[in-house]
């Protein structure tokens, strides 16, 4: 079976393919968050939640596995660098209280997972520290344990935590599939060109689709 994508088609094995869905979390997606607070209109990353929403029913319909992720730190921060800490400058900072609590701290309400693409219970949730999903956690144990092979990687933001990620995934032997309209920036350039370098020289990270053409492919 294949999926209609760029650079060529994706050669689909359902039994060997997991959803990765990456950070959509209330600290990215809704106003008072870590991403306005580092300047950012929130709007541009609400136009995935539809679309991730019709390509995870039918991805639980079909029986196969999701995973999700969260990028946030330790209610007493020892797994955040001060690097990453002070970086931007900005007053408020991670693990700085904020609207939705503690800025992308583990526990709080900000770091969760917004309620429509809320995690089923057995699926697993990704805690990271890092931007990507391999750095500091368990997925590649998690993903090898159950034999999958590809992944069909969404979420935010498409040219940080999906890149960081899909880039890690490449090195350690995945096949990367990523459905544009899944994907969002809060920089419209940098959702076009972080798109554009994933499927770049053959496919140098993975393959660029959309989620109509996904779900054309389990129907
Ligand atoms: N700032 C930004 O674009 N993204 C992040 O900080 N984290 C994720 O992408 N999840």
């Amino acid at each position: 079976m294949t999926i209609d994508a760029e650079p060529y088609p994706f050669e689909f094995a359902p039994a060997a393919c997991a959803l990765l869905i990456i950070d959509m979390q209330r600290d990215f997606l809704e106003p008072g968050g870590f991403g306005e607070m580092l300047g950012n209109d929130v709007s541009q990353l609400r136009r995935t939640i539809g679309p991730n929403q019709r390509l995870l029913a039918a991805w639980r319909a079909a029986g196969l596995p999701v995973l999700h992720t969260r990028e946030g730190h330790r209610p007493d921060l020892s797994d955040l660098p001060p690097a990453k800490k002070v970086r931007g400058r900005s007053k408020t900072c991670i693990g700085d209280s904020g609207p939705m609590g503690r800025i992308l701290v583990r526990g709080e309400a900000g770091h969760d997972i917004i309620p429509e693409l809320y995690p089923l219970p057995g699926e697993p949730v990704i805690d990271k520290p890092g931007k990507g999903a391999f750095y500091a956690t368990d997925l590649h144990a998690i993903l090898g344990s159950r034999g999958i092979r590809q992944l069909v990687v969404t979420g935010v933001t498409t040219e940080v935590c999906v890149n960081t990620t899909v880039r890690e995934a490449n090195d350690r032997g995945y096949d990367c599939l990523v459905p544009d309209d899944c994907v969002g920036s809060y920089f419209p350039v940098f959702q076009e060109m972080g798109l554009k370098m994933i499927k770049a020289q053959g496919g140098i990270f993975g393959w660029v689709s959309s989620s109509e053409k996904v779900l054309a492919a389990l129907r």
